[in-house]
């Protein structure tokens, strides 16, 4: 003990100077927006990587363009050093006394050769008009890439041409890419003139990796309501993990995401991933044209559309067009087949699929139609959650399953993008229930991005004995938890005397614990608590 405390001073000093020999920290106090464009200017000139930290909580109204259609001035490329802006919780914000097209103005525009992160921010309302990118504009150009990282942050009610909050735009010539780092961020109530409710992504050259984020309630007036991936005349490679998206529109196709590849490529990884109720007039939860798209360990459930209410395929930009699917929950909405093929494309079923409808194939429950591969299950009600999307821990919100849901153990998590060993919620994969049997070829996973795990399986009075059913996780300690009301202030303390008495090591079966004499000595409520 001694000599590791004696340790740890050294190595705090070591990392301090060498933070200090290359890096400058501009704190900027609440809603200085001119100490804040002062920053800017400043990290952008220096030559050495950056950090900006905004105050805890604060606010930041712009209320006048800085540079071009922009609150703030460019965040330029200073010899490609990183600027991080730490927003500790704040807020940017445009509120213009008058907003007439000559106040209309994004929050940030990122300069070609740039790496930017931003974290902990909130940007809200930005809206250059009739131009690309509501609060964000990415800007690889024909000579310098552009990297913008995101992280932890909240962008809402913006509004811009293409891209609601973010254009990413890799539209530069050979040799630039646009890279798009999203994590742990949501995406909402963002508004496209035309297309990219909330991101679009535009080739020349894209790299989108997107993960643990949500999407929820953008708008577009064209394709795309809640992101556009699109490597026409260009590439665009990435993926999306980890991610809900909800109620986002579109006009046309792609009511969540729109994967478009003419005259280029677009491959896109989709993985453990919640559409819920988006809408399109084709492809309510997906729409893919002359792209590569894999689809595994997801769910879709209730998005609609007049055609594919799921996912739908075309060929409209020369093709070739493939979907593969895999792991995957799909369940009917309003309107549209969870399938749609129109005019060329190709469902490749990677197995263990679950449709509530026959996707395009006959009316028995065995793999047929576009789901034809081993262990698909089609003609079957999932049996979601009806509470529908909700907060079940983890970053984002996911559709549980019932306890008798036909897609508990009847998957394989490793069917397409490689072995993920976690549901969306960042539980462990696969749990195997001891009450179900997997499938041939099976692994004990839950079809669709959630694994349901601990359950009780019953609660028994035996005299005055309460005994509890549970299935248990390996890795897991369980305790009861008792109390004798329900009013607030009345805390849960552990039951030590229930046989076996806690800490209860899980073991990946079913547990029964007895509470002696639970009934009869006044009211009880009783718990179970996973630790
Ligand atoms: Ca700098
Ligand atoms: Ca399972
Ligand atoms: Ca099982």
């Amino acid at each position: 003990m001694k000599k590791s405390a004696s340790f740890l001073p050294f190595l705090v000093l070591l990392l301090a100077s060498s933070l200090a020999a290359h890096a400058t920290i501009f704190p900027v106090g609440n809603n200085d927006v001119t100490g804040l464009k002062s920053a800017i200017t400043m990290a952008n000139l220096n030559g050495q990587d950056d950090t900006i930290e905004l105050a805890a909580g604060g606010v930041y109204t712009l209320s006048a363009r800085d540079s071009f259609l922009n609150g703030l001035p460019l965040l330029g490329a200073d010899g490609g050093h990183q600027l991080i802006i730490h927003g500790n919780g704040a807020t940017i914000q445009r509120v213009p006394a008058i907003d007439d097209s000559a106040h209309k103005f994004r929050i940030f525009q990122i300069s070609s050769g740039a790496n930017v992160t931003l974290s902990g921010l909130t940007l809200t309302n930005g809206n250059p008009g009739a131009f690309h990118g509501g609060a964000i504009y990415n800007n690889a150009d024909e000579t310098s890439a552009a990297t913008l990282t995101i992280i932890n942050c909240t962008i809402s009610g913006s509004s811009g041409d293409y891209g609601g909050a973010i254009f990413n735009d890799g539209a530069g010539g050979a040799g630039t890419t646009a890279t798009l780092t999203v994590m742990n961020s949501t995406i909402s109530g963002n508004h496209a003139i035309q297309h990219g409710g909330g991101i679009w992504n535009e080739s020349g050259a894209i790299v989108m990796n997107v993960s643990n984020s949500t999407f929820s309630n953008n708008t577009s007036a064209g394709s795309a309501g809640a992101l556009q991936f699109d490597g026409s005349n260009g590439t665009a490679t990435g993926s999306i993990r980890n991610c809900t998206f909800t109620q986002n529109s579109a006009v046309s196709e792609g009511g969540g995401v729109n994967v478009d590849g003419a005259s280029g490529s677009a491959v896109l990884t989709i993985d453990t991933c919640t559409f819920n109720q988006n809408t399109a007039a084709s492809g309510g939860g997906v729409a893919l044209d002359s792209a590569s798209v894999s689809v595994s360990n997801c769910t879709l459930s209730g998005n609609s559309a007049t055609t594919g209410g799921g996912i739908y395929l075309s060929q409209i930009g020369g093709g070739p067009t493939t979907l593969h699917i895999g792991n995957t929950i799909l369940k009917t909405g309003a309107s549209g087949a969870n399938l749609a093929v129109n005019g060329g494309g190709f469902v490749s079923s990677n197995g263990y699929n679950l449709s509530s409808d026959a996707a395009g194939g006959n009316v028995s429950t065995g793999p047929g139609g576009f789901l034809d591969h081993t262990g698909d299950i089609r003609n079957t009600d999932p049996l979601l959650d009806p509470a529908g999307l909700k907060s079940n821990g983890g970053p984002t919100q996911t559709i549980a399953l019932q306890s008798n849901s036909p897609a508990i153990d009847q998957g394989n998590r490793s069917t397409t993008g490689g072995t993920i060993n976690n549901d969306q919620r960042g539980e462990p994969r696969p749990f195997n229930d001891p009450l179900f049997a997997a499938p041939a070829g099976g692994d004990s996973s839950d079809i669709g991005a959630y694994e349901a795990d601990v359950r009780v399986i019953s609660e028994v009075r035996n005299v005055s004995d309460l005994i509890l059913t549970f299935v248990t996780i390996v890795g897991h300690t369980y305790e009861l938890q008792s109390r004798p009301d329900l009013m607030p202030a009345t805390p849960w303390t552990t039951v030590s005397t229930s046989i076996p008495a806690p800490p209860i090591s899980g073991t990946g079966g079913i547990i029964s614990v007895t509470v002696p004499n639970a009934i009869g000595s006044g009211p009880g409520f009783y718990r179970l608590r996973q630790f």
